[in-house]
This record gives C-alpha cells, sequence and structure tokens, in this order.
C-alpha cells in the first residue's frame, strides 16, 4: 500500500541492506515512495520489508542475468522513474606497491561494473517513463585522490566518469542524472569491511571526529535531489561533514 504525499513515485535502490542504502530506502518510503530495495542478502533486507512501500529483491548486481530477473519483477510491479545507484564498496588500504590486484578487480567489478549492469538494464523503462532520474552514489575519492585509497580512487574516480557521460548521453531523453560525492561517513559496514573486520582500526577513522555523516544524513541530500522538480538537477553534490573541510583536513578533539 501507497502513502498519498509521493504515490506516484518509485525508485529502485541498490546496496539497500545497510547504510547509505537501507537508509535512503526508509526515508523515500517514509516520504510516500514506492521502493524496490535491491541487496545480495536476503537476511539483511527483512527488516525493510516490514516497512510500508519497500519490496525487497534480492539480486547480485553484478550477474546480468539477476539483474534482469529484477527488471521483470519491477516492471510487473508498475515501474520506476528514479534508479539510485548505491551499491559499491572499498576494499583495503595498500598502496599501489603493495596492493591486491584482486581487491581492484572486486571494486571495479561493484563500483563501475554493477553500477553499469543496473543502469543499462533499467535505461529503457527510465527513458520511457519521460521524466526518469538515476542517481549515482560516488565518493569524495571520486575526485580527489589520497595515499592508501589507489585501487578505491580508481575504481570511484571511474565511476564519476560514466556518471559524467551517462548525463551528457541522456539529456535528450529528459533523463536527470544526479551525482552524490559523499566524504567521511559513519556506518556500520564501509570501513569495516575496508579494513577486513579490523573493527578497532575502523573506529580509529571516526575517532574525535565531531559528527562525522551519518548515513541518515546522505539519505537526506538523496532524498531532497531526487524529490525537486525534475527540470531542477543537482549534477554533483559534494557532502562532507563540517569538521572533514577537506580529504586530507580532519578535525579530531581529544
Ligand atoms: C568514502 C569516502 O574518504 O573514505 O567513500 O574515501 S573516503
Amino acid at each position: 500500500m501507497l502513502h498519498s504525499q509521493n504515490s506516484s513515485r518509485s525508485a529502485l535502490v541498490t546496496g539497500a541492506s545497510s547504510g547509505i542504502g537501507a537508509a535512503t530506502a526508509h526515508r523515500l518510503s517514509t516520504d510516500g515512495w514506492q521502493v524496490f530495495a535491491v541487496a545480495r542478502r536476503a537476511e539483511k533486507l527483512e527488516h525493510l520489508a516490514e516497512q510500508e512501500g519497500i519490496i525487497p529483491i534480492v539480486c547480485d548486481i553484478t550477474d546480468r542475468d539477476a539483474v534482469r530477473k529484477a527488471y521483470e519483477q519491477v516492471a510487473e510491479a508498475g515501474g520506476i522513474d528514479t534508479l539510485v545507484n548505491n551499491a559499491g564498496g572499498a576494499l583495503g588500504v595498500e598502496t599501489i606497491g603493495e596492493g591486491n590486484i584482486d581487491d581492484w578487480r572486486w571494486m571495479y567489478e561493484v563500483n563501475v561494473l554493477g553500477t553499469l549492469n543496473v543502469t543499462q538494464t533499467f535505461l529503457p523503462m527510465l527513458r520511457e517513463h519521460g521524466e526518469g532520474t538515476i542517481l549515482n552514489l560516488t565518493s569524495t575519492a571520486g575526485i580527489v585522490a589520497y595515499e592508501g585509497g589507489a585501487g578505491y580512487n580508481a575504481a570511484k574516480f571511474g565511476e564519476h566518469g560514466m556518471t559524467g557521460a551517462l548525463r551528457l548521453e541522456e539529456a535528450e531523453n529528459n533523463l536527470r542524472v544526479i551525482e552524490v560525492l559523499p566524504g567521511m561517513v559513519h556506518t556500520e559496514e564501509f570501513t569495516a569491511k575496508r579494513l577486513r573486520g579490523d573493527a578497532a582500526a575502523a573506529d580509529a577513522v571516526y575517532s574525535g571526529v565531531e559528527k562525522p555523516l551519518s548515513a541518515e544524513d546522505v539519505a537526506e541530500v538523496i532524498a531532497h535531489s531526487v524529490s525537486l522538480p525534475h527540470h531542477i538537477n543537482l549534477d554533483q553534490i559534494v557532502v562532507r561533514p563540517v569538521a572533514q573541510a577537506a580529504q586530507h583536513k580532519v578535525i579530531r578533539k581529544g
């Protein structure tokens, strides 16, 4: 059952089982959107499925057949006007000299090729809608390189580049392409995964930082940008906590 406020709007959110993806699915459905919440892990989607207006879809975005099946499910349920490509991630903080090529491959696969896969599959539906929106969640790592970030930088610079090309290619189809580039966001999984489960090291990343961004903060920015009248395109939104004035300048207290 849909809410009334935005009942004509419908979005698919990838990487919806946790962090920014889960917060975005939750936020949009609270605002009255119908939301298709896509993630690989079924058990992690369960809590979202309890919320009115959220339809969970278990799907690995790097698997073309699985994405095609998700497309059919969404089409049968009425389609979408908005695609939020949130799924992605970082693995490792090694220098280029020490980096593991399999980590790099995984990051390229999930951040770039996964986004390509979902975008290609849903493009015809979004074009046909007439006022479609694609929002790619990249990162400040997609515009600023840093030591130990090379593999993630390469993947996110890649996703940033494809987002720019997509905006140029699809403007004629009245498709709005938004890029949200978050800096330091404290979520339960992003840094823990990047640091291969080292919880203490993950906590240290945020140590002393007053109010790093939360997943809900970024979800608010996403919800705002896709809810603006369709002719308004916030092309690129860089969002950082005040305590992170730049990639290299993080204010830590205590
Ligand atoms: C995450 C931001 O600063 O860890 O996408 O690269 S950062």
